[in-house]
């Protein structure tokens, strides 16, 4: 079936070869007028001063991508947040004289107007989309241009009005000239490059494509001419064509239709086999032939359905969409990051095994689409409309505007699946307003929602709609915003935000029971986690890096078991800023699978033993390599894990074999023994696979008196079940312990819990970097012991007293003598008063310790209870 079409673009370019040479000889090179694009990144200058009003600016001279934030917003709750400005001079040629110019940005944060040799040439509301502005009749050739632009990133009218993430501000994507011909394909308002494809019909034995075309002539003349669209596979054959011809009047603009273009046994995109085809699209001159424009879009071939039962099928097969959720800053640069960055990311979850993405909480850069295009990952994406709304009319406009935004700009993408309206969209409006005057908040909320989702199914009829919604489900039933989209998506935190995992099991199967009928994504699901943090007795948020293992071995199986679940999401894949969050790392949201700066963390390795084709053996101490424990040996026993999809895995350390295990949900542990030093791990599975890795270890004597006359220090990390180590001196702080005689611990008191689910207070103590030590306390202690030998000490005690908000359990008041050995080191002691609330106080005391007496530091309470970090004993 390569009809008329293929015949006719065979004539076509015979005829071009020929013309080709004959305008060569006339016009030189310059015949190809076609469509230039450069990136105009560099040599920018920023300042955050008010260039109107003062004087004396002083510009920094910097390259795009760029953030203003990148400093203050990992310190800081209130970063600055306002409005700043760059200016760039660019020159234009003499023969850019017949040309239309394009300014195009492809993503400024978040409320944007530009400026062009002193005129306004327009605005944008909105940080995730790209946008452009025709600067033609503002533009100078052979002078220099000058370009200012403005930006804002306070978003007041702009979504997100809020959201656990920093708003990060700046023109922080590419920013690039584009020359057209003057005759050429037209962008839309919302920023489409002018060609949107589709794939009406697709199936085993053929595939039918949909090109609509937006043209422009805006030359002085009408003009006859020449459209093709051109079909090529994977090994660049023309597959399919069609040509059409039209005239086109001075000063106008029209769309034309390309749907008589159809492939044949088509070869089908899916995550196992990616394929991809590419669209050509030009414009011609009908008389020349001479190319005007041209656009090329890569194309693949898939159609989808969902069962409320059987979940998601591709191309006829039932297909389990597993993944994650992908915010785009990086530790240190934020925002403003390069390509590669973006690749890398998509590159780290296809190996883990993923197929699906959520691209959270926002349309992102080009860059992630095309990877999810090139590497077969079935994407979500979505605009950050996120836990509240405002009632005006405009507000729901720019909502409108950016979700059109990005379903014209990534239309072409055969990764996207379906679209997203919104996250979390009424959990702002019930945290902030009483029940009657949250009302109209949800009311609106809701209408945005069908304007959101009738407007994708008008644009977009072969995409899906779906929605993400925080855990308190009776609130988005009531509100009909269940009722809205095709899917619908939930966030569940059963196992960190209160109950265990097993709630998570109970939480979908009930709405699957209640709800029958409902095609059901686990939008989010996750638990934070701290390099620093380690613990054998893992519990909902002490942020260890055990507890997040010991969550996702939960959770995963209880999706592959559920077909009901036709999509999940872990929250998150990276690591991510979000300044407002306390928390053991402050400015951090750890919920990643791999660090901020994209190291995988060893939970990774669960993931991809579990879901990736290739063999998978991991060694999981990557995040645990340097261990201090207690033993009344000179060894110790260590559960160490593996993560692998081999049937059996044998381990060995320090050449001994600890014999063989079979792999249980792709995991298996081996309590080992290891000696003080260096020790070394080796696993092997079937075919040879093997990992090697190794673990520093360093013994604490249960008894102390056999450290006899060495040096040696001791830290407890008071009300903690967390060893914690400070990642920059690697010392170690034990997790808390019962005094037991010989050794060490306290006696009496309890660790202090906010909530059943909760271990010691998330709210930032300031004056440290080693905030978790500082978060968790023992309350109502009478003493810790340390059966010290005798010897010259230093006793450090660490305090930081929570704030007094929501403190139901501590007392508010809290005075007590401290002694040590008897004698009173701190005498009426009350933290708050001499230091303030939530910062870090370490007081160190040398001491003597004489025959047989130990460390006896007794906390004597005077008014309401007594609490204490941390101590650590060194021997000097
Ligand atoms: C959510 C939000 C997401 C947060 C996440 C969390 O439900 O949708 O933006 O970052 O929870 O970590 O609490
Ligand atoms: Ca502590």
């Amino acid at each position: 079936m390569l009809g008329a079409g293929l015949w006719g673009l065979f004539f076509l370019l015979m005829k071009k070869q020929i013309s080709l040479f004959v305008t060569v000889l006339f016009f030189g090179l310059n015949i190809f007028a076609q469509r230039e694009s450069y990136t105009i990144n560099d040599a920018w200058y920023f300042t955050k001063q008010n260039i109107s009003n003062d004087s004396n600016i002083v510009w920094e001279k910097i390259n795009i991508p760029h953030t203003w934030n990148n400093e203050d917003a990992n310190k800081f709750k209130l970063y600055y947040k306002g409005n700043a400005w760059y200016k760039k001079e660019f020159m234009l040629s003499p023969d850019d004289r017949d040309k239309t110019i394009y300014i195009n940005f492809e993503g400024v944060s978040s409320y944007t107007e530009v400026y062009l040799n002193g005129q306004l040439i327009g605005n944008h509301k909105g940080g995730y989309s790209a946008f452009q502005f025709d600067i033609t009749k503002y533009a100078l050739l052979n002078k220099p241009n000058t370009l200012l632009v403005k930006v804002n990133n306070e978003n007041t009218d702009i979504t997100p009005l809020r959201g656990d993430f920093t708003f990060w501000g700046g023109i922080y994507r590419d920013v690039n000239l584009i020359k057209l011909n003057k005759i050429h394909f037209k962008s839309n308002s919302y920023g489409s490059n002018g060609i949107l494809v589709q794939t009406p019909v697709v199936n085993n034995d053929l595939a039918k494509i949909k090109a609509s075309i937006d043209l422009e002539n805006s030359s002085a003349e009408n003009s006859k001419i020449t459209i093709s669209c051109v079909v090529r596979d994977k090994k660049n054959t023309i597959v399919a064509s069609q040509i059409q011809n039209i005239k086109l009047k001075t000063g106008t603009s029209t769309t034309i239709v390309c749907d008589k273009l159809q492939v044949n046994t088509p070869g089908l995109w899916s995550p196992d086999s990616p394929e991809l085809y590419t669209v050509e699209t030009l414009i011609s001159d009908a008389k020349t032939n001479v190319q005007l424009d041209r656009i090329v879009a890569n194309i693949g071939f898939r159609w989808f359905s969902i069962d409320p039962e059987k979940g998601f099928f591709l191309n006829g097969k039932h297909l389990k969409l597993i993944g994650v959720n992908r915010h785009q800053d990086f530790e240190g640069l934020g925002n403003a990051l390069t390509d590669d960055f973006h690749h890398r990311d998509m590159q780290l979850i296809k190996d883990m095994g993923a197929n699906f993405i959520r691209i959270s909480h926002y349309p992102q850069d080009e860059a992630i689409l095309n990877a999810c295009d090139k590497l077969g990952l079935i994407a979500w994406e979505e605009i950050p409309l996120i836990e509240s709304v405002l009632l005006n009319h405009e507000f729901q406009k720019t909502c409108e505007t950016n979700f059109k935004e990005m379903v014209y700009q990534h239309y072409n993408h055969t990764a996207v699946v379906m679209w997203g309206l919104m996250n979390e969209s009424i959990w702002g409006s019930i945290q902030v307003y009483s029940e009657t005057d949250r009302k109209p908040y949800i009311e609106r909320t809701h209408q945005i929602a069908l304007k959101l989702d009738s407007i994708s199914k008008a644009i977009d009829p072969q995409r899906l709609t779906t929605i993400a919604h925080h855990g308190d489900r009776d609130a988005y039933h009531k509100a009909g915003l269940c009722d809205v989209t095709n899917i619908v998506g939930w966030n569940v935190y059963n196992g960190w935000y209160g109950g265990d995992s097993k709630g998570f099991a109970e939480t979908v199967d009930d709405e699957h029971a209640k709800f029958p009928g409902q095609k059901m994504i686990i939008s989010e699901y996750g638990a934070g986690s701290d390099k620093r943090l380690h613990t054998q007795s893992g519990q909902s948020f002490d942020f260890s890096i055990e507890y997040q293992q010991q969550y996702h071995e939960a959770i995963l199986p209880y999706i592959l078991e559920r077909p009901f679940l036709l999509a999940t999401a872990v929250w998150n894949m990276f690591d991510f800023g979000s300044a407002n969050r306390d928390e053991s790392m402050p400015r951090v949201n750890n919920k990643g699978l791999c660090y901020y700066n994209r190291v995988p963390k060893d939970v990774y390795y669960y993931y991809q033993a579990m879901l990736s084709p290739k063999k998978v053996l991991h060694i999981a101490t990557r995040d645990w390599t340097t261990l201090t424990q207690i033993s009344a040996y000179d060894k110790v026993i260590f559960p160490v894990k593996v993560y692998s999809n081999c049937k059996n895995v044998e381990l060995w350390v320090n050449g001994v074999s600890c014999g063989a295990k079979s792999m249980n949900n792709c995991y298996a542990t081996w309590n080992v023994d290891f000696k003080a030093g260096q020790n070394a791990i080796i696993a092997r599975g079937e075919n040879g696979i093997e990992d090697v890795a190794a673990v520093n270890c360093d013994i604490i004597p249960e008894n102390l008196a056999n450290y006899g006359n060495q040096t040696f220090a001791i830290g407890i990390n008071c009300g903690s079940n967390c060893n914690f180590t400070d990642d920059k001196s690697d010392f170690t702080w034990l997790a808390d312990r019962e005094y037991k005689p010989g050794g060490f611990g306290y006696l009496g008191g309890t660790c202090y819990k906010p909530t059943d689910y909760k271990i010691g207070f998330n709210d930032q103590v300031f004056g440290t970097r080693n905030v978790p030590l500082f978060q968790t306390l023992r309350l109502g202690a009478d003493a810790y012991r340390f059966d010290v030998p005798s010897g010259e000490y230093e006793v450090e005690l660490c305090f930081a007293e929570p704030k007094t908000e929501n403190q139901t359990i501590i007392p508010t008041v809290n005075v007590s003598d401290i002694l040590i050995n008897k004698k009173i080191v701190l005498s009426k002691w009350n933290i708050a008063q001499e230091n303030g609330r939530l910062f870090a106080i370490s007081k160190k005391i040398r001491i003597t310790v004489s025959q047989g007496e130990g460390v006896f530091i007794e906390l004597k309470n005077i008014s309401g209870t007594t609490l204490i970090n941390a101590i650590r004993v060194s021997r000097i």
